[in-house]
Formats: C-alpha cells, sequence, structure tokens
C-alpha cells in the first residue's frame, strides 16, 4: 500500500488544482513502483498533527480520487475517520475506508455497511494531538487485540462481512517505543485473530529511536521493519518507499513462497 498525502504545497496559497496535479502524479509513480493499493489521505494523523476541516480534508482528497478512479484499476483507500469523507470518498470510486479511529465516528459504522468497501480496522491509544504524551498498557498486545476484536464484532454485527475487513495495530499511535516493539514481537497474535493484518511502520518516530536521524534517514530501518512484518505473517504494508519495499519483499516470496 502506497502512501499518497495531500497536502498543500507550501508555495500555493492552498490552491486545489496544483495540489490535486501533484498528488495524482505521485500516485501513477507509486503505481509504477509497484503498489498494489493506494492510501489518499487529506489529513495528518501523525503525532501532534494540526486536525483538518471537513470543507478542506474534502477538498483535498476528492478530487485526487476522482481523477485516479478515471485513470487506474489499482485499489484506492482513503484515510480518513470522518463519515462525510468516507461517503463523498466512495462515491467518488474508493474501494477501502481506512479509519484510524476504527468507524467509532457518528455515522461510519453505517456508512461502510451500506456500500460495499473494505475497511480497515485500526487500534489507537488516545488522540493524535496528545497520544504520546503517556501512553500505558498493563499488556499491549492484548488490549490491542481485545480493541481490534471489539471493533471487528461491531462491524460484522452491523453487517459488514468478515472477507471486508482489515485489522491494524496502529503503530505510533499512542505506544511506547517498547510498545511499538512488543507488537512487533508477537504480531502472530494479531495475525491469529483471524482478518488480514495492515502494518504501517514506514518512516516512524520509533524506528528514529532504533537508528537516530530525521524521517529521511529511516528507509533501511523501515525495509527491515516490512520484512519482519510480512513474515510474521502481516498481509498488506502502508509505506512511502514503494519500489523498495516491493524488492525486498520480492525476495520474501522467492525465499517463503507461500508467505
Ligand atoms: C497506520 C497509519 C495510517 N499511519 C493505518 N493508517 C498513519 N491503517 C496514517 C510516528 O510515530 O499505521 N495504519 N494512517 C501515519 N501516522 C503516524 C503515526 C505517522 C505515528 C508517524 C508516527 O512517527
Amino acid at each position: 500500500m502506497g502512501i499518497v498525502n495531500v497536502t498543500p504545497d507550501s508555495f500555493s496559497d492552498g490552491g486545489k488544482f496544483h495540489d490535486t496535479g501533484r498528488a495524482v502524479q505521485h500516485a501513477l509513480q507509486l503505481i509504477e513502483d509497484g503498489a498494489d493499493i493506494l492510501d489518499i489521505g487529506g489529513e495528518s494523523t501523525r503525532p501532534g498533527a494540526t486536525p483538518v476541516s471537513l470543507e478542506d480534508e474534502l477538498a483535498r482528497v476528492i478530487p485526487v480520487i476522482q481523477a485516479l478512479s478515471k485513470v487506474t484499476s489499482v485499489p484506492l483507500s482513503i484515510d480518513t475517520y470522518k463519515s462525510e469523507v468516507m461517503h463523498a470518498a466512495i462515491a467518488a470510486g474508493a474501494d477501502i475506508v481506512n479509519d484510524v479511529r476504527a468507524l467509532q465516528e457518528d455515522g461510519a459504522l453505517e456508512i461502510v455497511a451500506n456500500s460495499n468497501v473494505g475497511v480497515c480496522l485500526m487500534h489507537m491509544q488516545g488522540m493524535p494531538q496528545t497520544m504520546q504524551l503517556a501512553p500505558h498498557y498493563a499488556d499491549v498486545v492484548k488490549e490491542v487485540g481485545s480493541f481490534l476484536m471489539s471493533r471487528l464484532h461491531a462491524a460484522l454485527a452491523q453487517g459488514i462481512s468478515k472477507e471486508r475487513i482489515l485489522l491494524d495495530p496502529g503503530f505510533g499511535f499512542g505506544k511506547t517505543t517498547a510498545h511499538n516493539i512488543a507488537l512487533i514481537q508477537h504480531l502472530d497474535q494479531l495475525v491469529a485473530l483471524g482478518q488480514p493484518l495492515l502494518v504501517g511502520l514506514s518512516r516512524k518516530a520509533v524506528l528514529g529511536k532504533l537508528v537516530g536521524g530525521d524521517e529521511q534517514q529511516r528507509l533501511h530501518a523501515g525495509l527491515a521493519a516490512s520484512v519482519i512484518s510480512v513474515i510474521k505473517g502481516a498481509k498488506i504494508v502502508r509505506v512511502h518507499d514503494v519500489k523498495a519495499t516491493v524488492d525486498a519483499l520480492k525476495v520474501v516470496s522467492a525465499v517463503m513462497p507461500t508467505n
């Protein structure tokens, strides 16, 4: 899964047309690089990020989804927790809803249930602005697992069939380095929940903790993280560096063909 961030160009005044074009160009490059899914997002959920209004988020992502759905059959995922954005994105051609709040916002379960799109249910402790201040768990693997099971059951109860549902431990979302590492170490316990697992570690702070350096210097650490995750059973990795990740995973597939 290749990441397509739709955020205003620092040189433009949030002029939609220019930003749409850049995002579409980037998405097409990721397809060329071997992405099987594109994840399109208009609001950052990284620690400390400031929220984006509904109007701005719609103006950023909907034109990109409309444009891409006309030119590619690669599945498009919308990275949002807002039910109005889910609704508009599905109408514009999105195939997957990727929700860091696991369909807990009002109306979100219903909108996904009344469509035929896939959905990724992610775990987060707290909210992006404050989630890294004091993450706390008695047993992070158990607690993430039971949260994901409860959201899985909420989705099933709403009529979303299990074939449509992905689960995600939410690396970096209200987790210390030790919590993130424990989740990778015990990923098999989350695979055992029975749904395909999506994992996002690309360029995240936990990698910086392990190797030092800024975001641009985390590629090799991220490749190791993707390889380990896939060997441990993850089905989808959400990454910025698609070509490098595809190459690394080709080696995994050659050596472990059933993986
Ligand atoms: C993710 C994910 C996501 N991550 C899914 N969607 C982000 N399903 C956005 C840091 O610690 O893992 N899974 N959508 C990006 N969020 C973060 C979080 C970025 C933490 C950076 C960090 O550096």
